[in-house]
């Protein structure tokens, strides 16, 4: 208990540092070869990176210990999650859907990022059932929750409602690079009722977090398809934030 204590109180010092070096890090990725801008060995233990192209590694309870978060097909409906130990070793296999309480017939997904860019990941959920008929229904559970986010159940404190979730059906969230600024953006594949499947963005705001609905960015970045030619969603949304971690 004092460990786990102690390691609480110094979590906010690393997260701050982090934001820094974190930062430095997608300037650096955005100009290619400029150097070693941020590279310090402390940063390179403590930010996300990837394991492979659908395996985040990062700290997603704020223990300071690096979680394992897979994401088969980038569709964020298989997503799992793996607690870190301290001595670096990963827990047993989590899914998200049975996390946040999905119940049988419903449909979970989910996105995490570092939304904020504070070092400690952030996660995106969405719980609903699917309609029968043409109209969608609208989402159960749809909220943004900064980390750290409970082990038991994804919840955090800070968690607000997203309107992911009010405009349809929600079939795949992914991580996406669509504004061009270091913090990173979602696409939503919404099945918006009567034949109709949307890709639709939610931007980053300037601070970090996400932005609501924007009509704008949705002519943009979105796109607009049917239920049996979806839009295509993007699978490279991590790999433009994150490096190896090797
Ligand atoms: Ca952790
Ligand atoms: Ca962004």
């Amino acid at each position: 208990m004092l460990r786990t204590r102690s390691r609480l109180i110094a979590a906010p010092l690393a997260a701050a540092a982090l934001t820094l070096t974190v930062a430095g890090y997608a300037g650096a990725a955005d100009s290619s070869s400029s150097g070693s801008t941020g590279k310090s060995s402390a940063s390179t233990a403590s930010a996300p990176c990837l394991a492979d192209a659908t395996t985040l590694i990062g700290d997603l309870d704020g223990d300071g210990n690096p979680d394992k978060i897979s994401n088969p097909g980038h569709t964020g409906t298989k997503m799992t999650v793996q607690w870190g130990t301290a001595d670096g070793t990963f827990g047993k296999k989590n899914a998200v859907r049975d996390l946040i309480g999905a119940k049988k017939g419903e449909d979970a997904s989910a996105a995490v990022a570092d939304f904020q860019n504070d070092g400690t990941l952030d996660i995106v959920v969405n719980i609903v059932k699917q309609a029968d008929g043409d109209d969608p229904s609208s989402a159960r559970l749809s909220e943004y929750r900064p980390g750290p986010v409970s082990r038991k159940d994804l919840t955090s404190p800070d968690g607000v409602h997203s309107d992911i979730g009010d405009r349809g059906e929600v079939r795949e969230l992914s991580i996406a690079q669509y504004n061009g600024d270091e913090y990173p953006d979602l696409a939503v594949l919404n099945n918006s009722g009567d034949g109709q499947m949307d890709r639709d963005p939610r931007l980053s705001k300037p601070g970090g977090g996400l932005e609501g609905y924007d009509y704008d960015a949705y002519l943009k970045y979105g796109e607009f398809g049917t239920w049996s030619e979806p839009p295509a969603m993007p699978k490279d949304g991590w790999s433009q934030f994150y490096k190896s971690c090797s």
